[in-house]
């Protein structure tokens, strides 16, 4: 029987797909669907491609493309690579990192596995419950003669607490690096994120605010480093037959840097449509129990690329797990980003030695915390669409709990 003790006046609405039925969109809405640019001018900037016969190795486009995130980023040096965890991977090695690397479990597996590939010791750090970023006084707490960096991760493309950590790094002599996988666009104090720290990496996967299918970019102010960068990604070729260093192939291909390019110039539209649809969810998620939006901070510049949302489950009807149950029945494929944390992944649980003291607030997140689709993959009226569904399991929650319930028993095999 449905249950209306939302509000009286709200007809009773469908019952969720979840029990049956088929679902309210058609078809699937992602998390992370890619923002294709202007075709007409990806395909004429990928004929010049063809027609110069210039793929790859540090080619025009990819030249280009560096110039343009240095733009973004007050100037700073930019040297593109093939992907985010590559760069970070490279970058510890550039900067000579040794031993222990304090690092934030809740993010995406990437950040701690760069460090462990590089045969690096991380060091898991809690995050703050408002910002989900690094909490800096749990920093001050791991660090000691063996911590070798800091590397915060600028999550849902919220800044790290700068200031705090910048000071931690400086006292302990230790660099500090950011994981700006999320962070295209967004500022710390009106600072360009790219002047943040001794260097930053960003992602440019295709499931990203700006996109090139895979790629990414590490910023410094430092141009000593940037160049040592650069003779790392290709080889350690500095000139034709003149190899100076010990190099890998990190670099990022022309196709790639055409793609990011067109992506960039849409910049503006795409944070406007991000600002769009949160508003969207806003409305629609309005009044549903337990249910609330991860908020930005507004006095600096975001992209609002991940659409987070929060499951109170003292006041919801559903568990967060319930809620994905529900919503990907519908075709909203809502992701458990970053479930668990990284402390919790099966690589590292095997690592006591990685978790010094208990982290609460990741704990926590990895249990509460939901992305929603959003960019160019959903519009308004799917958004309103899916206020709806939840407002329907609401309703309905007597139904849909037996359904989940028989659904754990079935997968249980009692
Ligand atoms: N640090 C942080 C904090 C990061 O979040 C990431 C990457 C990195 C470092 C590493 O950056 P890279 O080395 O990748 O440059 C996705 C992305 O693959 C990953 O890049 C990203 N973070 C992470 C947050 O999201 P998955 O495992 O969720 O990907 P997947 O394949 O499930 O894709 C997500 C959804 O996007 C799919 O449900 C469907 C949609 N999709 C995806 C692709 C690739 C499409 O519609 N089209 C596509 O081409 O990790």
């Amino acid at each position: 029987m449905a249950d209306a003790s939302i509000t009286s006046d709200i007809p009773v609405a469908r019952l969720p797909a979840v029990c049956g039925g088929s679902p309210r969109l058609s078809q699937p809405r992602y998390v992370g669907t890619p923002t294709i640019p202007d075709r007409s001018v990806l395909h004429a900037r990928l004929d010049k491609m063809l027609d110069a016969r210039r793929l790859t190795n540090d080619g025009p486009f990819v030249r280009d493309l560096e110039r343009r995130l240095s733009v973004l980023n007050g100037g700073v040096e930019v040297v593109a690579v093939c992907n985010a965890t590559i760069g970070m991977q490279l970058l510890m090695r550039a900067l000579d990192v040794t031993g222990e690397v304090i690092i934030p479990s809740f993010t995406f597996i990437a950040t701690a596995h760069a460090c462990l590939w590089e045969r690096l010791d991380p060091v898991f750090v809690d995050v703050d419950p408002v910002t989900h970023v690094i909490d800096p006084c749990h920093v001050a707490e791991l660090l000691s003669e063996r911590t070798a960096a800091i590397v915060g991760v600028h999550l849902w493309g919220r800044m790290c607490p700068v200031d705090e950590l910048e000071r931690l790094a400086h006292m302990h002599g230790v660099p500090l690096v950011f994981d700006a996988a999320h962070a295209i666009g967004c500022t710390y104090r009106g600072i360009p994120m790219g002047r943040l720290g001794t260097a930053s990496v960003v992602s440019l996967h295709a499931t990203k605010f700006i996109q090139s299918l895979e790629g990414g970019a590490i910023l410094t102010p430092d141009r000593q480093l940037a160049d040592r960068l650069r003779l790392m990604r290709n080889f350690g070729f500095a000139g034709y037959d003149h190899v100076t260093s010990i190099g890998t192939n990190a670099k990022l291909d022309e196709f790639s840097a055409v793609m990011a390019l067109g992506s960039l110039e849409g910049i503006d539209a795409l944070i406007n449509r991000n600002r769009v649809n949160r508003d969207a969810y806003r409305t629609a998620l309005a009044g549903i129990p337990g249910i609330t939006l991860y908020e930005y901070d507004e006095t600096e510049a975001n992209n609002y690329q991940y659409l987070i949302v929060l499951v109170d489950p003292e006041i919801s009807p559903f568990t967060r797990d319930e809620i994905v149950e529900i919503l990907h029945a519908e075709n909203v494929i809502a992701r458990r980003y970053f479930s668990p944390g990284c402390h919790r992944s099966p690589p590292y649980v095997k690592m006591p030695a990685t978790v010094r003291s208990p982290l609460p607030v990741t704990d926590r997140l990895a249990e509460v915390l939901l992305a929603m689709p959003t960019g160019s993959g959903v519009d308004v009226e799917d958004i309103l669409v899916i206020g709806e569904i939840l407002r329907g399991a609401v309703q309905h929650r007597r139904e849909v709990c037996d359904v989940l319930r028989e659904r754990r028993l079935a997968r249980s095999g009692s």
